[in-house]
């Protein structure tokens, strides 16, 4: 895979995070999250690729761009076919109130070696590379901390497991309690809580919970990229969602590793912070009809850990990527 294309992906989660940071604490989710769609399409336009949408915003009918199957970029005879997973704006609630962690992410891997993931709920655990290959979605939590304690040379009371602050973790929490970990909550973005597993400076060692499937296979591409471990059983809660589940395909009992969720290592993988976050700062203007971004680019082909800090001067720009 072209490694420019880490560029070009970073210019386009750039634009997605430029768009819709001005959004922040608005009370307007729908809104940030239009234009963060809108800025993500329209910059993915002036890429040489022969991409399809297969982690998007929905089908057909109800997602006017970035749908389920929609043909990216400038294509000719000579581009790369490649499978595209699309989340303009992870954590949309987040930039509505104010609150910390809304990214943009996107990655790409060759056509054919992303899952394609319904849209109901993932059960998810995500680990950094020092406790790859120790954890398992189906053993009790105490036992998975007990095995990245072991990994991260930590006592169990030094472990810190993140997860979405929700009713449907109370028996989680209750149990991660009992075994004398920690505990960080987030009001939302799961995909960045895993990512941050990667980094010591975070202080998060494992990512637990139900979220998103689609953000499922995003995850799984980036920690691949880190040789982070991710697993994720499908988690479908009403009749209809358990029937799209069968319908696209996926096994409802299967624990997806890493790579059933994206095949190969020809992964790149974008993120740029839209609200300020632990990892990733977000959009910030400056002086001067200037703004900052903050973006994380992967691949996994290479491993390599980027961070791009960016300075936008926003007359320069084409209207939809400021
Ligand atoms: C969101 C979001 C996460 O899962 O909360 C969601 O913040 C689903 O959970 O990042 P709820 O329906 O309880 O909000 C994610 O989108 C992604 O997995
Ligand atoms: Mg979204
Ligand atoms: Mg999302």
């Amino acid at each position: 895979m072209d490694r420019n294309l880490a560029l070009n992906l970073a210019r386009v989660t750039e634009a997605a995070a430029l768009a819709s940071a001005k959004f922040l604490g608005r009370g307007d989710k729908n809104a940030a999250d239009q234009a963060a769609v809108d800025a993500m399409r329209r910059m993915f336009d002036t890429v040489n690729i022969d991409g399809v949408v297969v982690i998007g915003e929905g089908e057909i009918d109800e997602a006017p761009m970035l749908y389920i199957g929609e043909q990216i970029g400038i294509a000719g005879p000579d581009s790369l076919k490649i499978d595209i997973a699309v989340d303009p704006l992870d954590g949309t609630s987040s930039i509505a109130y104010g609150r910390p962690d809304a990214v943009s992410v996107v990655a790409i891997a060759p056509r054919g070696c992303m899952l394609h993931a319904p849209d109901t709920y993932m059960k998810k655990i995500a680990v950094g590379p020092k406790a790859a290959g120790v954890i398992d979605i189906n053993a009790p939590i105490e036992d998975n901390i007990a095995q990245v304690a072991k990994a991260l040379d930590k006592d169990v009371s030094e472990v810190t497991i993140t997860m979405l602050d929700r009713p449907r973790h109370n028996d989680l929490v209750a149990s991660i309690r009992k075994a004398g970990a920690r505990i960080r909550m987030i009001t939302d973005g799961d995909v960045i809580a895993a990512i941050n597993t990667c980094f010591e400076n975070t202080g998060v060692d494992m990512m637990v919970g139900i979220g998103g499937a689609p953000e499922g296979v995003i995850t799984a591409a980036a920690l691949k990229c880190m040789g982070g471990e991710f697993q994720g059983i499908l988690h479908p809660v009403t009749e209809e969602q358990k029937r799209r589940c069968i319908e696209m395909g996926v096994d409802l009992n299967k624990v997806y590793k890493t790579d059933d969720l994206v095949k190969g290592d020809e992964i790149v993988f974008a993120a740029t912070g839209v609200s300020h976050g632990e990892l990733l700062q977000g959009v910030k203007y400056l002086e001067n009809n200037v703004a900052s971004t903050h973006t994380l680019v992967l691949r996994a082909e290479t491993g390599t850990i980027r961070f791009i800090e960016a300075t936008h001067k926003l007359d320069k720009k084409p209207e939809y990527a400021k």
